[in-house]
């Protein structure tokens, strides 16, 4: 087995940092130490097979993406990452777990939908993988098969108040669904945008011939965000289901989670990269040549990009700050605009949605370090050490300390990332969504369990490294 010194480094965690060497034997993580300090009298640097100098750097528990969709199915066509290329790219920017969601399409079993992302995902991973199972057809053996799945290591399932006739759950499916996540101490995790009535929206903007991809956030407007929102909370409250909003992106939102959460229910929000960067006004200006105004067909997703000028950037901002909000996903759903995207050519129902966002999480979130919207601290908090809690996987990863996975990245501070096009990156997409982003800082060393896997930007690693993580119940709640 390796042993290894990551030496000179800051290591930094959620509550504090410290000069600090780290040292890995093998997959584990065995000590924290003083700088330059013996380990039982041995000298630590001449006794282990390999040393990381990380002076100036930072050393931080690997980031946790739990939302991603790798090769989802949707809108006819399936999400350009597979398992393989997606976790790729996230182990290049310093990510060192996902959580992906396994599917339940409607009239398919719990059971072999999840057997089904479990054989797409197996022998493919570049790092650790978790499942949080997509329920799309509650009925009576799917809420029996749902009471089974902390077995399988699932502790957490998603539910649509938003896309009719594909993955909808309407409230009673709800209601039924979170008896269950009570009864179990899963987490329901909720798609809190009002499908049924965006739908009417939708088709009367399209009867009006406006057909452009920025139309589709024109009818996914924030106040069905709003109320989907109080809705899943006084379903949850009503039932006593934990709950946690996934991709809250509208200002409303965080006003009903904070409501909810001040009156001390277990209520929780994630949000993405892309509600704090970037707005439905860039989305509106985005012409090319090659695309015309269907340009904007990149920035489509849902919830969608939000204005600018009503401030949902900066409340959400603000929240990740209070902790009314307490992590960062991506909901990585890549698609390119060649063959996928433009199935939405003078229709944006059509458009596949979904950002790819999974390379450019850390660093997006540290830019908000430099820039200081948030503490080092809370980066470290919100992208890696509450995703471990929220999911059931402190102690193993989230953290730097003995006993814990040695799944370590190396940041560096004076370091630079201009993120680019399709060259530059490494999921498999023609285009980015963050294409000209600029960002003060570098992943320089990433470890996943002990092994190098990136290192000057080039990948060590191999398919297969990454092993499935069966999740306990959740460690946040209240
Ligand atoms: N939102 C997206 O943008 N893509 C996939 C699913 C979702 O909820
Ligand atoms: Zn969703
Ligand atoms: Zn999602």
């Amino acid at each position: 087995m390796t042993t290894t010194l990551i030496s000179g480094g800051t290591v930094v965690g959620a509550t504090g940092r410290a000069h600090a060497d780290v040292v890995v034997d093998g997959e584990t993580i065995v000590a924290v130490l003083q700088p330059g300090s013996a380990l039982l009298g041995t000298d630590v640097a001449a006794s282990v097979d390999r040393v990381i100098d990380a002076t100036g750097k930072y050393v931080i528990p690997g980031g946790i993406d739990a939302h991603t969709h790798m090769e989802l199915p949707f809108g006819g066509t399936e999400a350009s990452d597979t398992f393989e290329s997606g976790t790729r790219a996230a182990a290049h920017g310093g990510t060192t777990s996902i959580i992906d969601f396994a599917v339940q399409t409607y009239g398919q079993r719990i059971e072999d939908g999840l057997a089904a992302w479990h054989e797409r995902a197996d022998g493919n991973c570049a790092i650790d993988y978790g499942f949080h199972q997509i329920v799309g057809d509650v009925n009576e053996a799917s809420l029996e098969a749902m009471k089974r799945l902390p077995d399988e290591g699932i502790t957490s399932f998603k539910m649509f108040m938003a896309y009719p006739g594909v993955f909808y759950s309407d409230d009673a499916q709800i209601l039924k669904a979170m008896q269950v996540s009570r009864d179990t101490g899963m987490l329901t995790m909720m798609h809190a945008e009002n499908g049924p009535a965006i739908d009417v929206l939708a088709q009367q903007l399209v009867e009006q011939g406006k057909t452009d991809p920025y139309y589709h956030g024109v009818a996914r407007a924030w106040e069905m965000e709003e109320e989907a929102t109080h809705r899943a909370i006084m379903l949850a409250k009503l039932t006593g289901a934990p709950l946690y909003v996934v991709h809250v992106s509208a200002k409303q939102a965080v006003e009903q989670l904070a409501w909810a959460r001040d009156k001390g229910q277990n209520v929780y929000g994630e949000t993405c990269p892309q509600y704090l960067y970037l707005s439905l006004e860039d989305q509106l200006g985005a012409k090319s040549d090659e695309w015309g105004a269907f340009e904007g067909a990149k920035w489509v997703c849902s919830p969608p990009l939000r204005s600018r000028a009503e401030g949902h950037q900066e409340s959400i901002w603000q929240a990740l700050r209070t902790n009314d909000l307490q992590m960062v996903s991506t909901d990585h759903c890549p698609f390119c605009m060649k063959d996928q995207k433009e199935l939405g050519l003078g229709d944006f129902r059509k458009i596949p949605n979904g950002i790819g966002s999974i390379e450019h999480r850390m660093d997006l979130m540290y830019q908000g370090v430099v820039t200081g919207e948030i503490t080092l601290e809370r980066w470290v908090e919100l992208t890696s050490t509450t995703p471990a809690r929220m999911f059931g996987l402190y102690g193993k990863k989230g953290v730097i300390q003995p006993g814990a996975d040695a799944d370590i990245v190396v940041y560096d501070p004076e370091g630079h990332t201009s993120i680019g096009y399709e060259k530059t990156h490494h999921m498999n997409i023609d285009h980015s969504a963050w294409e000209g982003y600029e960002i003060d800082g570098h992943v320089d060393t990433v470890m996943s369990r002990g092994k190098v896997v990136v290192e000057n930007d080039t990948y060590l690693g191999a398919k297969g490294d990454g092993r499935y993580l069966r999740r306990g119940l959740s460690q946040y709640l209240i």
